[in-house]
């Protein structure tokens, strides 16, 4: 199956750049740069300067290590992986119950959250998403799809734009090509972008649309349940395609839950009107409850923070500290391991 648009380029046009090539050691000449464009339960392709590989796993490897997105450098007389470079962004989320991290994506620039004007539509599970791509350091964009269904889709824009400061959001229709040109300032040559949500909101749909009429439709797309706007789980697994005249999308499957863990900077990001009010507070730990000297209910009081805001910035950073493995440093003090990034 070719579920890329096959086409040679340059490295820095499949996104390559100094970051990835100032990784590479004398012993690695010879050796092809190739980037993983699809992975499956058992094997992996990718795309070098001279189109599709089916790559040789190395031995004792799982492609579960692997990201659509890597790179990787590949022998060229058997196709074997030697060595996976250095993520700029890693993509992760924990599964519910789940200890290890399954990796959605690696070496992505933008990250399209995809949500429709529907029963989809949830502030809370967007905020996740968004402390999400802020702690993989990929630049989130909203994306509004199925305005045409609804009677009131500017008050979803507006409620999606304030989640976080300088957010852009984007209404769409993916089915039609001005979704291609609306979204073409994020997808220029050597670009890469991914796209993330729930099931039956248009993810795969759009990728086609930016695949361009030139090219077969790569993605198969599923109608969604009448009663509840629920999707069918369509795609199944993590690609890589072209986007026509510029650089690349990741489809990945529709997510059902979404825990967060180990994302602590992320979620500073989405809430930085109540980050910079805390050093205000009188005391150092405060939680920001009952203390005396509170800036942040000072605030509340005052109306010029949301009370809903703050319910959902302690829901969430309870969860993460709950999820976040913590070890411990000189004289006991505790702090989480890792953050997420560059691995
Ligand atoms: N009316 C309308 N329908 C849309 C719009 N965007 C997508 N659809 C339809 O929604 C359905 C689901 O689209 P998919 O692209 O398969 O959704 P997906 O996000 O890839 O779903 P999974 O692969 O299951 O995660 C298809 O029938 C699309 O034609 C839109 O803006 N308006
Ligand atoms: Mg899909
Ligand atoms: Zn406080």
């Amino acid at each position: 199956m070719t579920v890329l648009g096959a086409r040679s380029s340059s490295l820095a046009s499949l996104g390559w750049s100094d970051f990835f090539g100032d990784q590479l050691e004398p012993d690695d000449a010879g050796l092809i740069p190739t980037r993983i464009a699809m992975v499956h339960r058992d094997r992996l392709s990718g795309l070098s300067q001279s189109g599709q590989i089916d790559l040789t796993l190395p031995p004792n490897a799982n492609t579960g290590d692997y990201a659509v997105g890597d790179w990787v450098l590949v022998e060229p007389h058997d196709q074997l992986v030697k060595r996976r470079l250095t993520r700029k962004t890693v993509l992760e989320r924990r599964t519910q119950g789940g200890r290890v991290p399954q990796l959605a994506a690696a070496n992505v620039d933008t990250l399209f959250i995809v949500t429709s004007c529907n029963a989809d539509f949830n502030i809370a599970r967007l905020e996740r998403y968004l402390a999400l791509a802020n702690e993989a350091g990929t630049t989130p964009v909203i994306l509004l799809t199925k305005a045409d269904t609804a009677e009131d889709a500017e008050t979803y824009q507006k409620q999606a734009a304030a989640l976080q400061r300088g957010l852009a959001v984007v209404m769409l229709n993916p089915r039609i090509a001005d979704a291609a040109t609306a979204l073409a300032a994020w997808c220029g040559v050597g670009q890469t972008v991914a796209l993330i949500g729930s099931s039956g909101v248009g993810k795969s749909t759009l990728v086609n649309t930016l695949a361009g009429s030139g090219q077969q439709s790569p993605q198969q797309t599923g109608a969604i349940r009448e009663h509840d706007a629920k999707g069918r789980h369509t795609t199944t697994a993590r690609s890589l395609h072209a986007v026509a005249g510029g650089g690349w999308v990741i489809d990945t499957p529709g997510m059902r839950t979404l825990q967060v863990s180990d994302v602590g900077y992320g979620i500073d990001t989405l809430f930085a009107e109540i980050t910079e009010l805390a050093p205000l507070c009188k005391f150092r730990d405060c939680t920001h409850v009952h203390e005396p000297g509170c800036a942040v209910q000072a605030a509340i009081k005052a109306g010029t923070l949301d009370p809903e805001r703050l319910a959902r910035w302690r829901k969430l950073s309870d969860e993460n500290q709950h999820n976040t493995p913590v070890v411990s440093g000189p004289r006991g003090a505790k702090f989480p391991v890792g953050r997420g990034k560059r691995r």
